[in-house]
């Protein structure tokens, strides 16, 4: 206890807790209870989390302090190696329900009962940047889930894109260093507008198809939320009686389909670069959980033959016009880690964690992916044991000979550690089950499959250009124009001519528009001779609808984020009514303002806001309103963030409500003389209305945002 002659030395405010020191060193807990003590990793309660032990009152520490040193080692140990690839992800847990028996199918266990629920871990990433970077990179999105079934764990580590850019794994060093920082600069960072990457592929033409799914809003995604997943490979069901079936695995987002534009997604990146984090941790917070619709491409032998181009090509997709997709299952988001490195930076996919009922096929990508991933953990644990931690064992039971190394939480608990062994049940440990046990499709029923040990590209894998066309022409007028502008963007950032000039001469042999406008574009005085293509692609492929995102977007504005730019003065039913009809839809309502300290609504009463007007760019929002009294327009008009917000809400062709006495700010942003169908007078219409209109998400029809 202190006395009034020995005055406080600290005193720690924790909020519910106050303590205080005294000159002695002695404590007093001041107020607060109830709250678990602070240990060392051994347990032991810790009495002074503030000061080092220190021999007299200004002299050196004692090293016998163990608490700092165990506290102080452990923080310059925190770090391990970010993946390689994917380094930037966020995950979630929830389940996958089955919907109806597949045994005809596949012997899979998660797929065996109407209704079963799997446990799952999701894992989305962007590929190219660091663990740091930024959430709207143009990038592919990585969409991997683990499965904890009942026999065992199956992790789909797939992309929010059917292809690759290569056919072999050899090449996947090479396309990976050629995507990433240079490696005399070490920039640009999480992008792959520079020369090494086009350099790169405007000499690889398989490529190509890739390109156009990266260059196109696919790699812009709105969030982790309205994108959809893809396994990429051909692989196999197998039944118990060992009849296998091809198939290609999907991911339907039930919240529909949706991406930024570049601009926004250039904007987003200074204003959230967590834009994404931040979207599904709300969603996910506020229990609006995420689903997805598990798909399955169906096919046989048969179809393999007869189908233009080689499953086993990563490069290549089976247009969902030829093989429909049938929906077997849900994914639900349900819950956030309690911790992100233990889980989410901790869980290690594997495309060789397959369970009996799925096989692989022999995609070379594939074949290389099941030898890599086992590679990449050891070397971002450090150990064989990574298996062990929660995120990565099974949930079912599981019991091998593996033993020791470093950090292992299990072995063997039986006298043998070997087998075959004559210990008997007790003792003896886990035997193999030849019933029950995963045994591999024998395969051979793709002609090639094998012959003399060669280095080769199979003829098959030759076509180049051909899909690349069909998802050219597949996509809406407004979805071209943004693939030609990215495609001029990233090539505008080389500095090389001859890399852009071969990119266009490459792209002559997917669609001549498309070369012509991006050559254009690029300010190319002449249209390069297009490059000579391994084989002469094919011209008459039909447009696959199903490539598009706007021809297939949600039909609602369910789980979007409207943004209401507000001051003081306003008529607060409007906004009241505006929030009510967007709760009913299920959709989110921030409040903008000068100040985040809110607004005052009349009779000495104030709204808070959800963000300053300058923290707050319409580019975090899907739509925006505007609703301001005649003054608060006024002072808005002065406000540089202000302006930006409503010019950039015009250019990005969101919806834009408004009440009369926007006029001063639309005037000054320059909008006033171009306002059109998609600004809603919500004078005039109900906020239903609005609410409704904005179920379109864009207007697209205003002028082609970039
Ligand atoms: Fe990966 N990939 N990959 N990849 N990949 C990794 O494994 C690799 C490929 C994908 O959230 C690494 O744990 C090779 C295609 C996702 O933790 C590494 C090849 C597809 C993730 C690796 C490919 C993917 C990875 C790096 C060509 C879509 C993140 C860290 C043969 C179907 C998983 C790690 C997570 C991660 C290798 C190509 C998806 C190095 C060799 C195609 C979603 O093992």
């Amino acid at each position: 206890m202190t006395t009034e002659n020995e005055p406080l030395r600290q005193r720690v405010d924790y909020g519910d807790q106050q303590i205080e020191r005294g000159h002695g060193g002695e404590t007093h807990q001041v107020a607060g209870d109830g709250v678990p003590p602070l240990t060392t990793q051994q347990g032991a309660v810790v009495s002074d989390d503030q000061n080092t032990l220190r021999v007299g009152e200004r002299g050196p520490d004692a090293l016998e302090d163990f608490h700092f040193r165990e506290k102080i080692t452990h923080f310059d140990h925190e770090r391990i190696p970010e993946r390689v690839v994917h380094a930037r992800g966020y995950g979630a847990h929830g389940y996958f329900e089955n919907y109806e028996p597949l045994a005809d199918l596949t012997r899979a266990d998660l797929f065996s009962e109407a209704g079963l629920r799997t446990p799952v871990f999701v894992r989305f990433s962007t590929v190219a940047g660091n663990k740091g970077s930024s959430d709207l990179a143009r990038d592919v999105r990585g969409f991997a889930t683990k499965f904890y079934t009942r026999e065992g764990n199956w992790d789909l580590v797939g992309n929010n894109i059917p292809v690759f850019f290569i056919q072999d794994a050899m090449k996947f060093p090479d396309v990976v260093h050629a995507a990433k920082q240079e490696p005399d600069r070490e920039f640009p960072q999480a992008q792959t507008a520079h020369d090494n990457f086009w350099d790169f592929v405007s000499l690889m033409p398989e490529s190509t198809h890739m390109l156009m799914w990266i260059m196109s809003d696919r790699a812009i995604p709105r969030s982790f939320r309205f994108m959809e997943g893809f396994g990429v490979h051909t692989f196999r069901l197998v039944t118990a009686a060992g009849r296998s079936t091809f198939v290609k695995f999907h991911w339907k987002p039930s919240q529909g389909m949706q991406s930024v534009v570049w601009n926004e997604a250039l904007k987003i990146n200074g204003a959230d670069p967590d834009f994404h984090r931040r979207d599904l941790w709300q969603a996910i917070s506020e229990g609006s959980f995420p689903e997805w619709e598990l798909g399955l491409q169906l096919f046989d032998d048969e179809f393999a033959d007869r189908f233009g181009f080689d499953i086993l090509d990563p490069t290549k997709i089976i247009p969902e016009e030829e093989v429909p997709v049938r929906r077997v299952g849900r994914l639900v988001l349900d819950r956030m880690p309690q911790n992100f490195f233990a889980d989410t930076e901790q869980v290690a996919f594997h495309t060789g964690n397959v369970v009996p009922g799925i096989d692989f096929t022999n995609d070379p990508l594939l074949q290389g992916r099941n030898f890599s991933y086992l590679d990449t953990q050891l070397n971002r644990f450090n150990s064989t044991n990574f298996t062990h931690l929660p995120i990565n064992a099974p949930k079912c039971p599981f019991a091998n000979f593996q033993q020791d190394g470093f950090m292992a939480m299990y072995g063997p608990r039986t006298r043998a550690n070997y087998e075959p062994n004559s210990w008997g049940a007790q003792e003896g440990g886990p035997r193999e089950d030849p019933a029950a046990g995963f045994s591999s499709h024998p395969g051979g029923d793709l002609s090639n499959d094998s012959g003399p040990k060669r280095r080769l590209r199979p003829e098959s894998f030759a076509d180049h250009y051909s899909q690349a066309r069909q998802f050219f022409i597949s996509q809406t007028e407004v979805e071209q124009r943004h693939l030609i502008d990215a495609f001029v963007f990233e090539l505008s950032k080389c500095d090389r001519v001859e890399i852009r000039t071969r990119m266009v001469a490459g792209l002559r042999n997917v669609h001549e528009d498309l070369a012509r406008a991006v050559a254009g574009g690029l300010g190319l005085t002449e249209l390069p001779a297009p490059l000579t293509p391994a084989r002469e692609p094919v011209a008459d492929l039909p447009a696959s609808p199903a490539l598009s995102i706007l021809r297939n977007g949600p039909d609602s504005f369910a789980g979007r984020k409207i943004g209401v730019l507000v001051t003081n003065g306003i008529d607060a039913a409007v906004l009241e009514q505006l929030r009510s009809a967007a709760q009913r839809e299920h959709v989110n309502v921030e409040l903008v303002a000068p100040t985040v300290g809110g607004i005052d609504v009349g009779n000495g009463a104030r709204l808070p806001a959800d963000q300053k007007i300058d923290g707050g760019p319409s580019v975090l929002y899907d739509a925006v309103v505007v609703l301001t009294s005649k003054d608060g327009a006024t002072e808005l008009a002065a406000m540089p963030a202000a302006r930006d917000f409503v010019t950039d809400a015009y250019a990005h062709c969101k919806f834009i409500g408004f009440t009369g006495d926007a006029g001063p700010l639309f005037e000054a942003s320059g909008v006033a003389p171009l306002m059109d169908g998609g600004f809603i007078a919500l004078d005039e219409r109900s906020p239903e209305d609005f609410i409704a209109r904005c179920g379109e998400l864009r207007f697209w029809d205003r002028v082609p945002a970039q």
